[in-house]
């Protein structure tokens, strides 16, 4: 047809591509809304009428503007900048930068000298320029009936209340600030009043437990604290502050000492006379942030300086405190969330992410309000009161952009087709996957089902270490790929590489890694810059390097194929098997772990753990859940294994590495797949473990 022939010709134009993406020897396509997607189908394509209104409407206008991008960095991404309001302007350098471990230390500036704050441009700007009464948030409680909302400068005005009263109890630019909350409107809100006077927000996950919430206070010397006393989550009532107090008094012991902990009063879940309590120590919320201004002068920063802490899981060790900076995360966050949603002003954007997590930073908080958009927030579970909750939020609010978690579509998949096609989701538009790789039949079931059909996905991949989006669709230019993240955003130079580190080209696969900086890249890991370059600089010489496993196929289109370290994905959250590892072997019987992923239907992958036991101590299913509530405890209950295998030895070279290969494979049953297990130590620990497989 005449489309498929103009997008032949697209691509044809593909091969100024840094990737030297080929031409399409066939094209097997189906157009958006016209019909639906299916096994065979290699292409799904925008529809006209998508492409036609779409901020980019064309391979070819992507690959002007990419190409300028790359060409000129400091030319693009300057003249994006200049649309966020700047008390003074960056210097004569848009970038400097060191990507070159052998050249020196790695260095990464954008904007340097350049004087503003993202809060400012996040909400003052908004208002000045009439977006006012516009709904900034709407806020779903987990219950049916339970709402509300704050349009822009219902916002600024409680975000002033809460940096005012920082100001007061003495938070000052540069000083860390916890903050431990469920999916409240107070959690963005404390974002932007630390980020309104400088303070650097490490926002901890209201999943985790105690041990890791204490962890990550004593790592970033906080003072203070913010939380609430009680959550509901589905049918149960999580008592968050008791875990606080845990945490605070562990820190203590460890020379950390919090001196105010500012409690929300949740009293849809606990009521303030039944919520355990340290006098001088512990503060309503409700009974001191109303009684400040709902002004605030804004702490203006250098675009280095530092706006937020966040902790992610490694291959190796304890947690590692990303450090994201001002002005290159403003501009990044903003210029994707713009391209990669097709963001117009009218769209309602509902991003099921919790804030605890690099997205709900990027693309709940500051990206979208960035762009004065109106967000969705929901507090409760995706499935309650049942598997129709989420279209039920999409029908009440009118959402038009959605996005989401690969393992959210594929539990909702396993339910009936009714429960979405009882509701009408004709507001939607756009629709967003991200945390893992989407599988193709994943894919085609959101687009068909959930979206009718009718609604390009942007399958975003990126990092907490990227801030932002680093290979994406833009709906309505590219014919898209199911399961394939598409091409880079503008600025991004991904290349392939092999075991030596040496760029491939071409149809190939290999070690994903980026060449030059983009403006949302992280700065440092928190007080351990060795770290940052030995982890992500020092592997490939050049390159950051992503920790992923990548292909590029004929057409250029980019395939993410998951972690390639030891680094487990767990409906897209990041588990290092070392964290695992050490929570099982501090219970008492627990002489040593291994920890692997395996394939998960849902999940995407699960955590299975190979445990040996102190001589002497029998097997039992006790000894099984009191170890998996170890590592409940410790790390919190998203990362408890679902399989204990008892293992009287493991498999270990000579040298006494643990072999993960072999592990893998008898953890997901692939006994005939094992491999050379001749440089084992012990050859026969493996026979020992396949008979133990099952009991
Ligand atoms: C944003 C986020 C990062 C890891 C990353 C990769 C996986 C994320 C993906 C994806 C394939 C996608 N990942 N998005 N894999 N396709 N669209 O999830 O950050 O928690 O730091 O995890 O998640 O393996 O390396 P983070």
């Amino acid at each position: 047809s005449h489309r498929t022939d103009n997008y032949l010709r697209h691509m044809e134009s593909m091969k100024i591509l840094p990737s030297g993406a080929g031409r399409i020897p066939h094209l097997n396509a189906v157009i958006l809304g016209e019909s639906l997607a299916t096994e065979e189908d290699d292409f799904v394509l925008p529809s006209e009428q998508f492409a036609n209104q779409a901020n980019v409407q064309s391979p070819e206008q992507y690959l002007e503007m990419y190409k300028r991008s790359i060409e000129d960095p400091a030319g693009f991404w300057s003249e994006i900048a200049s649309q966020f309001y700047w008390k003074q302007k960056w210097g004569h350098q848009v970038v400097h930068e060191n990507f070159d471990v052998t050249k020196g230390n790695i260095k990464i500036e954008w904007f340097k000298g350049g004087i503003t704050n993202i809060c400012y441009n996040c909400l003052d700007r908004n208002v000045e320029a009439g977006l006012g009464d516009k709904v900034a948030l709407y806020w779903e409680g987990n219950e049916l009936d339970v709402d509300a909302k704050l349009t822009y400068t219902q916002l600024l005005h409680q975000v002033c209340q809460v940096a005012n009263y920082l100001k007061d109890i003495g938070v000052k630019k540069g000083d860390a600030v916890i903050i431990y909350l469920p999916m409240l409107m107070e959690l963005p809100i404390t974002m932007l009043a630390c980020a309104r006077i400088g303070a650097v927000h490490s926002v901890v996950f209201a999943g985790f437990s105690s041990e890791s919430l204490s962890q990550r206070i004593i790592d970033s010397k906080a003072k203070v604290v913010i939380t609430c006393n009680a959550v509901k989550r589905g049918s149960k009532v999580i008592y968050l502050k008791d875990i606080v107090d845990t945490a605070i008094n562990d820190s203590a012991q460890n020379g950390v000492s919090i001196d105010v902990c500012l409690t929300y009063e949740n009293t849809l879940a606990l009521t303030r006379e039944d919520t355990k309590w340290k006098e001088g120590r512990d503060i309503w919320w409700q009974d001191v942030i109303p009684q400040y201004p709902t002004t605030c002068p804004v702490e203006w920063l250098d675009a280095e300086d530092p706006l937020f802490l966040l902790y992610t899981s490694g291959s190796t060790g304890k947690p590692k405190g990303v450090l994201h900076t001002t002005g290159g995360y403003m501009v990044y966050t903003a210029t994707t969330f713009k391209y990669a949603f097709d963001y117009k002003p009218s769209d309602i954007y509902w991003c099921t992410a919790d804030c605890g997590w690099i997205t709900g930073h990027s693309y709940v908080t500051y990206g979208p309000m960035l762009n004065g958009a109106t967000v969705v927030l929901y507090e409760g579970a995706p499935n309650y009161p049942d598997a129709g909750r989420s279209w039920n939020i999409v029908d009440k609010y009118k959402v038009t952009i959605f996005y989401t978690a690969p393992t959210l579509v594929r539990s909702l998949m396993r339910d009936s087709d009714e429960y979405v096609t009882r509701y009408s989701r004709k507001s939607l538009r756009v629709l967003g996957s991200v945390g893992e790789p989407i599988n193709p039949s994943a894919w085609r079931w959101f687009y068909n089902v959930i979206g009718d059909s009718r609604c390009p996905i942007s399958d975003t991949w990126w990092q907490t270490e990227t801030g932002g989006f680093l290979i994406t669709p833009l709906p309505g230019a590219w014919p898209q790929k199911p399961g394939s993240a598409t091409f880079p955003f503008f600025g991004v130079q991904p290349v392939i590489v092999d075991e030596k580190g040496v760029e491939i080209d071409g149809e190939c696969s290999g070690y994903l890694c980026v060449k030059r900086s983009w403006p949302g890249a992280f700065r440092t890991l928190y007080g351990d810059h060795e770290r940052y370059e030995t982890t992500y600089f020092k592997p490939f010489a050049g390159y950051y390097f992503s920790g992923d496993g990548c292909s590029r196929d004929k057409d250029g289109y980019y395939w993410l194929t998951g972690r390639v370290d030891d680094v487990i994905n767990v409906s897209g959250h990041r588990i290092g098997t070392a964290e695992v590892e050490s929570a099982l072997v501090s219970h008492a019987q627990c002489a040593e772990a291994a920890v692997v992923g395996v394939e998960h239907e849902v999940k995407g992958q699960s955590i299975y753990a190979f445990v040996t036991l102190v001589d002497g101590v029998p097997y039992s299913d006790e000894l099984r859940k009191e170890l998996v509530l170890t590592v409940r405890k410790q790390i919190g209950a998203f990362a408890a294994p679902d399989k204990i295998h008892w293992a009287p030895g493991l498999p270990k070279t000579r040298s006494g590495k643990i072999m993960r290969r072999v592990l893998r494979k008898i953890a997901s049953r692939q006994l005939d797949e094992l491999g050379d297990t001749s440089t084992l130590a012990d050859p026969n620990v493996v026979n020992q473990l396949i008979e133990l497989a099952d009991s």
